[in-house]
Formats: C-alpha cells, sequence, structure tokens
C-alpha cells in the first residue's frame, strides 16, 4: 500500500487556503477537510455547534479550541486508512499539540500574502448571517445582487471586515499563528509561500507536492517562492 501522506495548509484570512487546497485534492486525490466548511455545516444543520459557534464565526473570532479539536479530530478518525489535506486547523498552538499527539503531519503549507491585497479581498466579502456562507463580490458573487442563492435572504457586511477591524484581525491572526508556524518550522515540514496570485503560487505548490508524494523526500528545509 502506497504511504499515507498528511497535510495541513495555513494562511491569514482570504489568503486563498480554499482555493489552493480544492487544486491540491483534485490534482493529488487527498481528502479535504475544511475547518470552516464543517463549522458552517454545524450551523445550518441546527445542532448544538449552532449555537455556540454561531457567534465566533459571525465576529471571526477564533471557535474554542477544545470545540475545534473535538470536530476535526472526530473527522480525521472517520479518515483512517486515507491521506488527507487540512485547511484552516490546526490554528492555534493548542490544537497543533492536539493533533500531533495523535498524527505526525508529512507538510504543512504557509501562506504569506501581503496586507494590502489581503484588505482588496476581504472588503469584497459579504456573508449570509444564518448560515455562514460567504460571497465575494469580486470573484465568487451572489446570483442576485445582495441576495443568499440558497434562501434569498439579505447578506451583510461584516464590521470586522472594514480595513480597520481587518488590521487588528490579520495581526491577531500573525500571533496566534507563529507558536504553530514555529512548531513545523522546528519539525522540518514548513514550507511557506509568498505572493499576491493564486496563479502564481500554484505551480510551485504543485511541483513540492509531486515530488514529495512522488519521490521520496530528499531534504527537509523550508521553501521560499521568489
Ligand atoms: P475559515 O472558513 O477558515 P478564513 O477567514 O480563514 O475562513 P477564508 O475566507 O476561508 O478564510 P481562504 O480559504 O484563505 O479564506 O481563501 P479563499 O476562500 O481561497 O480565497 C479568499 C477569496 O479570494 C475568495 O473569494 C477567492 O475566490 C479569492 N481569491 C483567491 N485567490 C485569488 C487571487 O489570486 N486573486 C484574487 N483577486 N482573488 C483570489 O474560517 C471561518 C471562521 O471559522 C472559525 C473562525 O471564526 C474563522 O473566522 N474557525 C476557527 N476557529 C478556531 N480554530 C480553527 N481552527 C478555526 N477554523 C475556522
Ligand atoms: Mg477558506
Amino acid at each position: 500500500m502506497a504511504k499515507l501522506f498528511r497535510a495541513a495548509i495555513m494562511g491569514p484570512p482570504g489568503s486563498g487556503k480554499g482555493t489552493i487546497s480544492k487544486r491540491i485534492a483534485q490534482s493529488f486525490g487527498l481528502q479535504y477537510l475544511s475547518s470552516g466548511h464543517y463549522l458552517r455545516e454545524g450551523i445550518a444543520a441546527d445542532t448544538e455547534t449552532r449555537v455556540l459557534v454561531k457567534t465566533y464565526i459571525e465576529r471571526a473570532m477564533l471557535v474554542p479550541d477544545h470545540v475545534m479539536t473535538r470536530l476535526m479530530l472526530s473527522k480525521l478518525e472517520q479518515l483512517s486508512g486515507h491521506s488527507w489535506l487540512l485547511d484552516g486547523f490546526p490554528r492555534t498552538l493548542a490544537q497543533a499539540l492536539a493533533l500531533n499527539n495523535l498524527y505526525q503531519l508529512d507538510l504543512v503549507i504557509s501562506l504569506n500574502i501581503p496586507y494590502e491585497t489581503l484588505k482588496e479581498r476581504l472588503s469584497d466579502r459579504w456573508i449570509h448571517p444564518a448560515s455562514g456562507r460567504v460571497y465575494n463580490m469580486g470573484f465568487n458573487p451572489p446570483r442576485v445582487q445582495g441576495k443568499d442563492d440558497i434562501t434569498g435572504e439579505p447578506l451583510i457586511q461584516h464590521d470586522d471586515d472594514k480595513p480597520k477591524a481587518l488590521m487588528a484581525r490579520l495581526r491577531h491572526y500573525k500571533e496566534v499563528a507563529k507558536p504553530v508556524i514555529d512548531l513545523y518550522k522546528s519539525q522540518g515540514i514548513l514550507h511557506s509561500f509568498s505572493g499576491t496570485e493564486t496563479d502564481r503560487i500554484w505551480p510551485y505548490i504543485n511541483s513540492l507536492l509531486s515530488n514529495k508524494m512522488h519521490t521520496p523526500p530528499l531534504d527537509a528545509h523550508p521553501t521560499q517562492t521568489p
């Protein structure tokens, strides 16, 4: 049996984690697990997660570690025997350590996207509050302007996505992510990619994964795009 491959992708809100993860899943056949997706699914399903999680997501605050860890580890438990890619988890050192207790990651991708680029992408972001569905007026607009595709209910823009709040959120992301990044760097599995366009970063990630998944790793040094 081929060796299982376990990877995670990290990056600030709007950095392209979801877009790149879908390409990786498609090209390399990994199971794709997005923490944001499972949280929104929990909200839509009106489960006990709903009340707890909705307020955090609506304010773009981090959901408590124990909730997140329980949710993601239970999803991973169902995927024994599969290769997988985590998007948006772990986000904190506590989450990373909980994951580390059970699984050794082979590779972590970290996206470094300039603040100005994130600001442009996120200030165009609109949300359907009841479900957590996210739209972007430039790249994935709703079918009818200002309305949710499924329910037709009005979309709102969060104060958090306005420039001043955004700056604070991105700073917070950096602070929380730093010890996680340091952990993966110390394990020799961190690969950082910088740029303003997903399409320009993608070929580097594609070739990194091709090397890692199809041939034995030659070294474990972090990769930096120009
Ligand atoms: P999520 O769902 O993980 P975020 O806020 O981290 O959400 P998001 O919005 O999902 O991040 P992304 O996945 O990094 O962003 O990026 P994306 O969706 O691929 O791209 C963003 C936009 O830019 C899209 O519209 C895309 O089309 C566009 N785009 C992509 N590439 C390009 C490009 O090259 N050029 C241009 N022009 N556009 C591009 O988490 C949501 C919430 O859940 C909670 C938190 O409350 C969080 O805020 N949560 C957790 N809480 C605690 N712990 C965890 N582990 C948690 N995980 C989630
Ligand atoms: Mg995402």
